[in-house]
Formats: C-alpha cells, sequence, structure tokens
C-alpha cells in the first residue's frame, strides 16, 4: 500500500517538542544539550500545570490561599500549585542551579551549583482569572550565569541586561494550551496535545504583523496616563481602532503577537513605575517580540536596554506591532521623554 499524505488515514502528527529542541540543537555544533534539557523541563512543568489548571474548578484548587505573596498581592492556589512545580522540575532537570519567582522574596537554590543556567519565572501571571475561566500564563526567562560553576547563584547572576537572556518564553493556557520560545534565533509556537501528552510544532516561525487595529490596556486607568499615551489612544479611537483586553498578559500579549497590536502599562498612580515586573515579565516578552519583529519600550527606552538592580523591580511597558509602538513614542503630542522629564521636575 502506498501510504501518502493524500491518503485521509495515518495522517502525520507532526514534529513534536521534543524533535524540534533536538533539530535545533544539531544546528550547533557546540551546543553542550544542557539549554535543551532545561527547556523540556519547563515544558514538562507546563503540562502539569496545565492539566491543573483544567480541572481547577473540579478540585479544591481554585480560590485563594488567604494570603499575600512577597508582592502583596492575594495569592492564588494556583499560583502556589505552579510555582511548586516549576521549582520541582528545574531543580531535578539538573540545569538550573537557580531560580528567581514572583512568587518567593529571593533567589531559590536547586542544589544544582554545576548548572550553568538560571531561570527567572512569573509561574502563573494573572491568576486572578482562574476562577472565572479565563486564559493565563506562565513566563519565563533563562540566562547563563555569570557566577562560576560549581558555586552557588548570586544576584549577579539575576541582575543582568534584558540583552543577555538566552532563551524566553511562554506557556498560554487558554482554548487551547501553547508553549511559544525563542532562543534568539526566532520564535517557534506549539501546541498541546492532551490525548498525547505532548506539544507539537504548531507556528514554526511566528513574525508580529508590522502595524495593527488593536489597543489592549486598563482605560480605568486613563485619568492617571501620561499625556502622550491618551493622545495616542484618542488618536486609535478616531480611527475606528478595537480596544481588546483581557486582563491576563500572556493572552492579550499572544493575540497581539498573531494578529497585529499594542499592549500598553503605563505608568499609574498606584504604579508609578508601571506594573510589569522586568525580570519575568518584561524582559521576556521583549526578547519574544524583538525576534517576531516587534518592539518593547518603557516609555523612555528599549525594554531590553534596561539592566535590572532589583529582582522585582517593575517598569511601564509597550509591546506589539513596531509601527504602533512608533507611533505612539513619536506621534504624540508630548514625546514620552520630554513628559518624563516635565514629570521628574514637577
Ligand atoms: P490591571 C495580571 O495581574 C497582570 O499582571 C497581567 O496579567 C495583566 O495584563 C495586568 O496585570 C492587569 O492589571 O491593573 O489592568 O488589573
Amino acid at each position: 500500500m502506498n501510504i501518502s499524505t493524500e491518503n485521509t488515514i495515518a495522517q502525520p502528527v507532526g514534529t513534536t517538542l521534543e524533535r524540534y529542541i533536538m533539530r535545533k540543537q544539531a544546528e550547533f555544533p557546540f551546543a553542550t544539550g544542557e539549554l535543551s534539557q532545561l527547556l523540556r523541563d519547563i515544558a514538562l512543568a507546563g503540562k502539569i500545570v496545565n492539566r491543573e489548571v483544567n480541572r481547577a474548578g473540579l478540585t479544591s484548587i481554585i480560590g485563594s490561599m488567604g494570603q499575600q505573596n512577597v508582592q502583596g498581592e492575594a495569592q492564588q492556589k494556583l499560583d502556589v500549585e505552579a510555582n511548586i512545580r516549576f521549582i520541582r522540575a528545574l531543580t531535578n532537570g539538573g540545569e538550573a542551579c537557580a531560580v528567581l519567582s514572583e512568587e518567593e522574596d529571593d533567589i531559590i537554590h536547586t542544589g544544582n551549583c554545576q548548572g550553568k543556567y538560571v531561570v527567572a519565572i512569573d509561574p502563573l501571571d494573572g491568576s486572578s482569572n482562574i476562577d472565572v475561566n479565563i486564559s493565563i500564563g506562565t513566563i519565563f526567562s533563562i540566562y547563563r550565569r555569570v557566577t562560576p560553576v560549581g558555586e552557588s547563584a548570586t544576584r549577579a547572576d539575576f541582575l543582568q541586561g534584558g540583552r543577555q537572556q538566552v532563551a524566553a518564553g511562554y506557556i498560554l493556557y487558554g482554548s487551547s494550551t501553547m508553549l511559544v520560545y525563542t532562543t534568539g534565533h526566532g520564535v517557534a509556537g506549539f501546541t498541546y496535545e492532551n490525548s498525547l501528552g505532548e506539544f507539537f510544532l504548531s507556528h514554526p516561525s511566528i513574525t508580529i504583523p508590522t502595524s495593527g487595529t488593536v489597543f489592549s490596556c486598563n482605560e480605568g486607568y486613563w485619568f492617571d496616563y501620561p499625556q502622550y499615551v491618551r493622545d495616542y489612544l484618542m488618536q486609535c479611537k478616531r480611527e475606528g481602532q478595537s480596544g481588546r483586553y483581557v486582563g491576563s498578559l500572556v493572552a492579550d500579549y499572544h493575540r497581539n503577537l498573531l494578529t497585529g497590536g499594542i499592549y500598553l502599562y503605563p505608568p499609574t498612580g498606584k504604579n508609578p513605575n508601571g506594573k510589569l515586573r522586568v525580570l519575568y515579565e518584561a524582559f521576556p516578552l521583549a526578547f519574544l517580540i524583538e525576534q517576531a519583529g516587534g518592539r518593547a519600550e518603557s516609555g523612555t527606552g528599549p525594554i531590553l536596554d534596561i539592566v535590572a538592580t532589583e529582582f522585582h523591580q517593575r517598569t511601564p511597558l509597550f509591546v506589539g506591532s513596531p509601527a504602533l509602538v512608533e507611533r505612539l513614542l513619536t506621534e504624540t503630542e508630548v514625546a514620552p521623554k520630554e513628559e518624563a522629564i516635565e514629570q521628574n521636575h514637577a
């Protein structure tokens, strides 16, 4: 029997994440496999968290822990579960010597002092949406350690510049679960097939549309927004653009990555330096968007040019299609940098 792709039987299932990682590793003769293993460890934890998210409503896993995390934010049970799962997977995998998690005040030492990498992670971003069945996500950033292998990691291993990341990505627990990541050679997306327990390559090379007609922001803060942001949003509305805001960063980001658009989290009265975290939200998403042909800015420069000085420091974030970010920063009445200077001198 001639088994060809035209047949309606035995259709190929596609390229698994494992096979993709191995093929990509083979393209780099000096690759030793540690980063590949690290990506596998993250994917494994993502599968486990995916299972917990999918059955959250059926078990006692939804709802609040009745306590706050180090950020002073109400901690959801799934936040704690996801944090444990990723730290355990990275510890058991052996490639990461330390982890910085949004859920932990300080570095978590895995005991893998021979590990060449450190991982900054938001185990479950947008977790306040869990109870109402809205998409949530994991965001991760991988650095090569700067301290000697064999010693314990230090702050310096995490307080690097955005452009020192060696890999970054997210897992979106949405209508389908997707893993999207980059190692600096483009952006690939994988969709999880629950029945097989595998991620399959579904988006081999993601590039963001140059422009778009979507803006994503919480307009409840309108009167807090800098004038240049209000000017930009007014222009969007005059042109009949669409406001799309899930309130879950990974969901809004992923939609704009595929269809074009801009996500804005400007400085607000409640968060004068922006709400989003540099090390495990802005940096990884900025790395991905630049690899996909987009832009990520803080309002006073590219996100990736920031050099982190604190583990949980925040930044304003404007990220998405390059033409939209450019327009925000240059075509509005008061250029951001001028406004920032004015505010500082006010
Ligand atoms: P706001 C969720 O808490 C989060 O970190 C992002 O996922 C989301 O985009 C943003 O904050 C929502 O913040 O202030 O609009 O509720």
